[in-house]
């Protein structure tokens, strides 16, 4: 066997991602403040090559609330806020009544800004909130921006002819699809466009699909990780799958995984408040532009970070997905369930 093909016959989900040794690299023992998880973090790097994590913390009441962990090399020694970085403000934004969750960061170079879209769960449902920071102590809120249910929002980080775009998940019934949504001041969103949809049946990702983190530019398309909810007789499994997009004025799933890339196996993965659960909301890419950490919370519980290649990442893609069309027919008949 050739050298190359030997390297491609090891090329199986299994591998693509290497868990981090010393994970979960953060839990509720490493938090100054009494809290019960943290898990589902947001990241960046920002400009002095600091990791920036902006986790999810849910406290001893269940509500959930955002803080900053910092780190220079990305697993360790993380510097964490003193006190919560983003608290739920109820009484201005009704809709964070119940807390806020998974932030998703995106960097918004023409208006130099971090954009961080996050679940804000009001009464009659979560739903999808966008607040704007420069530097992650000082918060200005947009607000909501879509009606509930809807969650898994991420922007990406420049317009789209001409318009911001943000992928959402806004729930139907049974099945949950993901969706892209446009707007001219980020804050009033249109022109909304159903762009993956859930499998049906035991496909790994039936029932629910939802953005993971923010979409990845690449050579070859917006590259999307995203997650995937099958129901089970004991309990739902969150696992994670690829697609590749063209984004640009008319959207177009180019690609979509046949398997999972990651599915929970580790103990703190399979183990804790939620079992079974592998939730990424954020990634660093590192300065070769292919080196991938992507963050994630594990059962609900924990953080954790999974490295993989970009380049790796779109190689299997290649190999281990169809080209769109067939399996999407029900887009085309409008079938919405
Ligand atoms: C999803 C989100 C995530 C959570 C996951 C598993 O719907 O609410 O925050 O990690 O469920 O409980």
């Amino acid at each position: 066997m050739s050298q190359t093909s030997e390297a491609k016959q090891k090329l199986q989900h299994e591998t693509l991602f290497k868990r981090e040794k010393n994970n979960p690299i953060l839990t509720a023992a490493h938090w100054p403040y009494p809290v019960n998880s943290v898990f589902n973090p947001g990241a960046t790097l920002l400009e002095d090559g600091t990791t920036l994590l902006l986790c999810r913390v849910e406290d001893r009441s269940g509500l959930s609330h955002l803080c900053a962990a910092r780190s220079k090399d990305g697993i360790s020694n993380w510097v964490i806020d003193k006190k919560p970085t983003l608290l739920p403000s109820p009484t201005e934004y009704p809709e964070e009544t119940w807390g806020i969750e998974d932030p998703r960061i995106t960097y918004l170079p023409e208006k130099k800004v971090y954009a961080v879209a996050y679940t804000s769960y009001s009464m009659p449902g979560p739903t999808v909130s966008i607040a704007l920071t420069k530097n992650f102590k000082k918060f200005e809120r947009v607000g909501m921006v879509m009606p509930p249910l809807n969650k898994d929002a991420a922007l990406l980080p420049h317009k789209i002819c001409g318009k911001w775009a943000m992928i959402h998940r806004p729930t139907t019934s049974h099945y949950s699809h993901i969706w892209i949504s446009f707007s001219a001041d980020l804050d009033h969103w249109g022109d909304h466009k159903m762009i993956l949809q859930a499998r049906r049946g035991p496909w790994w990702d039936s029932d629910k699909i939802g953005l993971s983190p923010p979409v990845i530019k690449t050579s070859e398309g917006w590259l999307m990780i995203y997650h995937s909810v099958r129901h089970t007789a004991s309990g739902a499994i969150y696992r994670i799958g690829l697609a590749l997009f063209d984004l640009g004025c008319h959207q177009t799933c180019l690609r979509r995984s046949d398997t999972w890339v990651l599915t929970p196996e580790a103990g703190y993965e399979r183990n804790g408040d939620v079992a079974n659960v592998i939730f990424p909301c954020g990634y660093t890419i590192a300065e070769d532009g292919d080196t991938l950490r992507l963050y994630y919370g594990g059962a609900d519980t924990c953080i954790g970070m999974v490295t993989g290649s970009l380049r790796e990442l779109l190689s299997w893609l290649q190999g281990n997905s169809k080209v769109m069309d067939s399996d999407d027919i029900s887009l085309r008949e409008n079938n919405y369930d």
